[in-house]
């Protein structure tokens, strides 16, 4: 436990009905006590979970700067496990202000982003992936991503993750009873039981990261390119994508510079699409920088949409994209399909497997929507993502999907120790580190810095 108050905003600066200033620590009665004047006495005789009207002053000269609810959750019963004060004052940009310098003159020392949850996990009220839960509920772009972000912060993964370090210590302390006795050589049931508990949590790591994909989309939404030569109609594409005029549309070539990045929601699935500039050699500096911005965006994205004009001859310009975007999830878009055709889908080269759909976006935006739709989600993640997703726990950050996979390797080690006959002590160390490569996941082995790292990523005030 510190011994530093905090506070924070806690709503967004900007106009609304309330706006919540909070106080956290040992100090945030006391704090709050010298700058709110209650109808019915102080703050710090009040029970816990309860509300008092009253007005926030300026305590040196006992000036009203604004009329507040004061909310009093004492620890270990509230958000940060200590004692925690929520001013709920007039929702403006000033008055916040405001009221927060006040409890920062008194005492209070100015929250650092994500203070409040880190501190939650610090004194053992959350789990470090419970905490990453809490900005992902924040940050979820569609409801499919929230459910899996509230599931997490339920505990999901945290329980997946103690029931196989459960079950690895146990497997810890027959391999250590049997090196503290090495006169008696296990026996070989022990050593199957051994390895079948091994290769049972195997399985299990296996599975888990096999949901990493479905989880990612969920969690950061699918990095969607559009991609092509200038003209055919990405800009169409994207505008019919988010049924409005997002993009400027013209029938002249080059008329997207810059790239533009919308995220529309596909059935629960988050597509961060992004519409660039036409891919085509040119002498225009500000063209030629919206090309190389548009092709290194084709090497980030998670799916490219390449669209292809049939009323236009096929370029070397097409062929260039399409080999580039070879390895990619990629689908091919051959658009304008209501104008005289000048080719064939048999003309085109370095299409691999990807999906082809043919359209029209001048003549039938509704159905090119629902065909798109039908063809992403077959190709994206699991193919089943909407279904599977509030069912199981699922990984949906990196960070835990390579603890994981450490975590896999050194039981995997362990397994060939086993198998090659070599002293016990050895599985011993592949058990040790890989749980301690889970205990990265719940934040029970995890170092500083990275906590820092994960607690960077939220805002201020939460
Ligand atoms: N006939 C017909 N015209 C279309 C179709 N789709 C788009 N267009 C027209 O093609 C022209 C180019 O469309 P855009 O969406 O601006 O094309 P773009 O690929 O974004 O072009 P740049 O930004 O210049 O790279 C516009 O005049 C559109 O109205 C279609 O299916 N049929
Ligand atoms: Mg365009």
């Amino acid at each position: 436990m510190t011994d530093l108050t905090i506070a924070a905003a806690a709503t967004p600066l900007g106009e609304g009905g309330i706006g919540v200033v909070r106080l956290s620590g040992p100090d945030a009665l006391v704090i709050a006590d010298k700058i709110f004047r209650g109808k019915r006495g102080k703050l710090i005789d009040l029970k816990t979970f309860r509300v008092r009207y009253g007005k926030i002053v300026d305590p040196g000269t006992e000036k009203m700067v604004d009329e507040a609810l004061a909310i009093v959750m004492r620890g270990p019963h509230s958000y940060t496990a200590e004692d925690v004060v929520e001013l709920q004052c007039h929702g403006g940009v000033v008055v916040v202000q405001e009221v927060l310098s006040l409890c920062l003159a008194h005492g209070a020392k100015l929250a650092e982003p994500g203070e409040f949850t880190k501190r939650a996990f610090l004194n053992g009220r959350l789990d470090l992936s419970q905490a990453e839960a809490v900005i992902d509920i924040v940050r979820s772009p569609t409801r499919l991503g929230l459910e899996v972000a509230v599931d997490q912060l339920e505990g999901s993964l945290s329980r997946r993750i103690n029931d196989l370090q459960e079950r690895l210590y146990q497997i810890m302390v027959q391999v250590e009873a049997s090196i503290d006795f090495p006169e008696d050589d296990l026996p070989d049931v022990e050593v199957s039981e051994i390895e079948a508990g091994i290769l049972l949590a195997v399985k299990e790591i296996g599975e888990l990261i096999a949901t990493a994909d479905d989880g990612k989309i969920l969690r950061e939404g699918l990095k969607t390119v559009i991609t092509g030569k200038p003209n055919v109609g990405k800009s169409s594409l994207l505008n019919t994508l988010l049924d409005e005029n997002r993009a400027l549309v013209t029938d002249i070539p080059g008329t997207t510079r810059d790239t533009i990045e919308e995220v529309v929601n596909l059935r629960g699935i988050p597509l961060r699409l992004i519409d660039t500039a036409g891919i085509r050699e040119s002498q225009d500096v500000v063209e030629q920088l919206g090309v190389a911005r548009s092709l290194e965006l084709l090497d980030q994205a998670d799916l490219v949409l390449h669209v292809l004009d049939r009323s236009e001859p096929l370029s070397e310009e097409d062929f260039e994209v399409l080999s580039r975007t070879r390895e990619a999830r990629r689908i091919v878009l051959i658009n304008k399909v209501d104008l005289p055709p000048l080719w064939n889908v048999e003309d085109l080269r370095d299409i691999g497997n990807s999906p082809i759909l043919e359209m029209s976006l001048l003549v039938d935006r509704g159905q090119v929507v629902n065909r798109l739709a039908d063809v992403i989600l077959n190709l994206v993640g699991s193919g089943d993502i909407a279904s599977s997703a509030g069912s199981r726990a699922m990984i949906t950050r990196t960070r835990h999907k390579q603890a994981l996979h450490q975590a896999e390797q050194a039981l995997g080690e362990s397994l060939q120790t086993l198998q090659q006959g070599l002293p016990l002590d050895l599985i011993a160390v592949d058990l040790y580190s890989a749980l301690e490569y889970l205990g990265e996941i719940t934040g029970e082995t995890v170092r500083e810095n990275v906590l820092d790292r994960i607690f960077a990523q939220f805002c201020i005030g939460k």
